[in-house]
């Protein structure tokens, strides 16, 4: 049987947080609602493992949702912040860092020819959206279920991640009026999408997807749904929108719009082009990127906008990515991984279906195969629940939630991805 944790500290000082901030936290999916026991508190990360407030130590496979692929405080992104902050921490002004992750970006994604930076996912999704309806003078945009572009009212409609963890029915607070504009698809489902363009004529601005969707676990396209999407989008003069925040430069350094070889009209991308400092960015084709205010009359704005700490750690991050070899390493790792999960999980007699592409993700309690959210919501969250505090107590940290993909980063070993694999094993039969 697996050993019990000491958590003594984190059970402290949680205990506190509860009472300071609203779940104890700063973001509802970290508070282990949809999962046994409570939150471990962070005491320090580096590199593929993170240790708690107890010492005890995990692999981790969150990766602050993300941004540290190339593992917790590299060495070189923690230099080059530490150079960026003798001279200082925010300008409010135009700098020369902010050109340096412009061009990367552009160079990088196939859909960027510009690019604003913004602090967070969701501000670059809310942006976004307000682009493609200034841009075609359409109102209705329509995403998938299951689907997460952040926590802005319009796009609270059936949404993953943190919604879909903590089952809500999308939120309080957010008016019919705004939501009335947001119409909704099953991931995959492409005659869907034509049927939504067929009841609303020249009324839909356009289409926002996560390419890969690891807000409702890690679902992939189904072969021809990108490449109709774009079909669909031009002949009805609608824009394709790809939230790459999760995707990019994690599915190829590209993002998935590369992989799968389908270009968007526009991009939002985060996590991973701030190093793990609080960045967003959406961009797209210069015709549709003028309307950007100051250069054309669609309003955006930010204090912290491309401050330089963050240009620095994403420019770091990104020059550590595009060394030679690096999705390599995280295609065979992550491959690995799961496979190795999948097998665990079949030698204890329990339904599973997971695969991963690039350093991202994802299984489920279930036979599969899962293309949908609906699917998803099929699988086994009990039993999910019960392996994460189990692969807990055995050193490895994975997202607290059926609903939410796993990142590998270029930081964890043979090793480590050896003794996670025995975790399951040991996991996986003491569920079954
Ligand atoms: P942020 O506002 O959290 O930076 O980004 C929102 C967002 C937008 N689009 C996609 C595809 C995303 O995955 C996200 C944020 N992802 C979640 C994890 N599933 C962030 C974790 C959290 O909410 O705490």
């Amino acid at each position: 049987m697996t050993d019990a944790l000491n958590t003594k500290r984190s059970e402290e000082i949680f205990g506190s947080a509860k009472n300071l901030m609203p779940g104890g936290v700063s973001s509802p999916v970290r508070a282990f609602k949809s999962v046994e026991g409570d939150p471990i508190v962070f005491d320090r990360v580096k590199g593929p493992y993170a240790w708690d407030v107890d010492g005890n130590r995990y692999i981790d496979y969150v990766g602050s949702w993300g941004p540290a692929i190339c593992g917790h405080a590299h060495p070189e992104v923690i230099a080059a912040l530490q150079e960026t902050l003798e001279k200082g921490t925010s300008f409010g002004a135009p700098c020369v860092l902010e050109n340096k992750l412009a061009e990367m970006v552009i160079e990088a994604v196939p859909s960027v020819e510009m690019v604003r930076f913004v602090n967070s996912g969701t501000e670059a999704c809310m942006a976004v959206l307000r682009l493609m309806r200034a841009f075609t003078g359409r109102d209705k945009v329509i995403k998938f279920e299951g689907c997460y572009h952040g926590h802005a009212d319009m796009f609270l409609v059936k949404a993953g991640s943190g919604v879909a963890t903590l089952g809500l029915p999308d939120s309080p607070g957010v008016p019919r009026s705004t939501t009335a504009n947001t119409l909704t698809a099953p991931y995959n489902d492409l005659e869907a999408v034509k049927e939504l363009f067929a009841e609303n004529p020249d009324a839909i601005s356009g289409v926002i997807l996560e390419p890969v969707v690891g807000n409702a676990g890690f679902i992939t396209p189904e072969p021809g749904f990108l490449e109709g999407l774009r079909e669909v989008t031009q002949e009805n003069g609608a824009l394709l929108v790809f939230d790459e925040v999760m995707t990019g430069f994690r599915i190829s350094y590209g993002g998935a719009q590369e992989r799968f070889g389908v270009t968007p009209d526009l991009t939002t991308m985060g996590k991973v082009i701030g190093g793990g400092l609080p960045v967003g960015a959406y961009g797209g084709r210069k015709e549709i990127m003028s309307m950007v205010s100051p250069s054309g009359p669609m309003y955006q704005a930010g204090t912290l906008s491309g401050n330089p700490l963050a240009m620095t750690a994403g420019i770091k991050t990104l020059e550590l990515l595009k060394q030679e070899g690096s999705y390599e390493k995280l295609e065979a790792l992550t491959k690995k991984l799961v496979d190795g999960i999948i097998t665990a999980a079949k030698d204890s007699n329990i339904s599973i279906h997971g695969q991963s592409i690039s350093a991202m993700f994802g299984f489920y309690l279930c036979e599969g195969p899962v293309k949908n959210f609906e699917e998803a919501k099929s699988a086994d969250t009990d039993r999910f629940s019960k392996l994460h505090r189990l692969m807990l107590q055995k050193g490895v940290y994975l997202a607290p939630s059926a609903f939410e993909a796993g990142f590998t980063s270029l930081a964890h070993s043979e090793d480590d991805i050896n003794s996670t694999i025995k975790a399951f094993q040991e996991s996986f039969s003491e569920i079954s």
